[in-house]
């Protein structure tokens, strides 16, 4: 027997590859995990027939000769099956995985990898290389995979190929709207609920400069899904990380679910810890018998001294500016503009404090109306948006969203220029960002 396996607790993209791999390997039966993920629920149900998975109980006593594993690599995730398989197994082993950040602790197996947003995706991309045609309902659960993994596209992770193999699962007969109805996060009327409590709960503290929203809660006993109401909190927050510390009243026990949306706010560091896990974008930490606001203000100090400083406009900025008196006049004013090959420069007054910017704009207008051998300060722009060294991406980004400008002069307490940040310097910031 040759067998197809996911991580336990099945979720829609381990789904999705092993129904999409089992085009890839007729007569491999798929295995499911004694968990399904509370996302997964209504989609097995609903398409158990089909899939036509047996137990890990069913492997007893099987000749299981070939394993191929999809979207984890990691043993402790499979456990439940190879403790059937028994102790002395050592068949032949493939992985199909896209967690290139987790280690591989299955000894002898082959690791196929990418760096795609779905694994759904890289078994996809195998069909399409072999010209293999997949049935509709196949291809609605694959597309389900690849919806869940990358956020419906939103995620950091997404990868061209998500897309292509999305394309292909549409062509294939995918049905968009049955996907979208197992997509839905918070699926039970009790997660909404949750979801409102979570938001009227929610703090956004700011720590080193990063904005963190942090929801305390308690409830009488823990429920599924709350990672799901966590992470719908955080869609709609303009933050970078979200933490949910819930405290279960029967148990005693409390669960910090954590999400980031940038690379210098680590899960792993942060909820390690505290004896969490997952990945550097999400993750949680359960915390046995430990209830209280006070793991809340714990919680807080532990980030205090975990986060490193965020981003600011200083680091952003681009030093030694060059600048103009406002004493000077018009005609001087564009043949320094034309020397430097810019369209605008900061004025300063003669302290050297900022007085206004002067744009070719104005420039024309003074040649106009035949002022060329007006000053400056009479016709520079004297409402400029200016913002101070430690000022935060979101400060930096308001002013671009907000008003029409495309320089921001960074000042010191003394109202002098520091330096310039232009929207090109901030572009290039999130580009950065985007590959991380
Ligand atoms: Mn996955």
């Amino acid at each position: 027997m040759n067998i197809l396996l996911g991580h336990t607790n099945m979720d829609l993209d381990c789904i999705g590859s092993i129904v999409m791999a089992r085009y890839l390997f007729p007569g491999y039966v798929p295995v499911k995990s004694r968990l399904i993920h509370p996302v997964a629920k209504n989609l097995y149900n609903l398409y158990q027939n089909h899939l036509g998975f047996i137990n890990p109980m069913d492997l007893e006593g099987e000749d299981v000769e070939h394993v191929v594993i999809f979207d984890t690599r990691s043993h402790k995730r499979l456990r439940e099956y190879f403790d059937r398989l028994g102790e002395d197994w050592n068949g032949k082993v493939d992985i199909y995985d896209h967690h290139v950040n987790d280690s591989l602790d299955i000894p002898g197996a082959t690791l196929h990898e990418c760096t795609y947003g779905s694994n759904t995706t890289f078994i996809c991309e195998k069909l399409i290389e072999k010209g293999i045609e997949i049935v509709p309902d196949d291809a609605t659960i694959a597309l389900c995979g690849i919806f869940a993994d990358t956020g419906n596209f939103t995620h950091q992770n997404v990868n061209e190929k998500d897309f292509a193999a999305a394309s292909w699962l549409m062509k294939m007969g995918a049905n968009k709207n049955i996907a979208m109805k197992f997509l839905s996060k918070l699926s039970e009327e009790y997660q909404v609920t949750l979801f409102h409590q979570v938001l009227n709960n929610l703090e956004i503290r700011n720590i080193h400069g990063h904005s963190i929203a942090i929801a305390y809660m308690e409830l009488e006993e823990q429920v599924n899904g709350l990672a799901a109401v966590i992470e719908k909190a955080f869609e709609i927050e303009h933050c970078g990380a979200i933490f949910g510390i819930i405290g279960f009243c029967d148990s005693g026990n409390t669960l910090i679910i954590g999400r980031s949306r940038k690379e210098k706010i680590d899960m792993l560091p942060i909820l390690g810890d505290w004896g969490g896990g997952g990945h550097s974008r999400a993750g949680s930490a359960l915390l046995k018998k430990k209830f209280g606001t006070q793991i809340k203000d714990d919680f807080l100090k532990h980030l205090q001294s975990e986060l490193l400083p965020a981003i600011k406009a200083e680091n952003l900025m681009t030093s030694n500016v060059l600048t103009i008196n406002e004493n000077l006049t018009i005609l001087e004013a564009s043949i320094y503009l034309e020397e430097i090959g810019h369209t605008g420069v900061p004025v300063e007054n003669d302290e050297g404090v900022l007085s206004g910017m002067i744009t070719l704009r104005d420039i024309s207008k003074a040649r106009k109306v035949k002022q060329m051998h007006s000053r400056i300060k009479g016709y520079m722009t004297k409402k400029v948006f200016y913002t101070e060294k430690d000022a935060s991406i979101r400060e930096i980004e308001k002013i671009f969203n907000k008003h029409h400008v495309g320089h921001i002069p960074v000042l010191n307490e003394d109202k002098k220029i520091l330096g310039i940040l232009t929207r090109r310097d901030y572009l290039d910031f999130l580009e950065r960002q985007k590959q991380i």
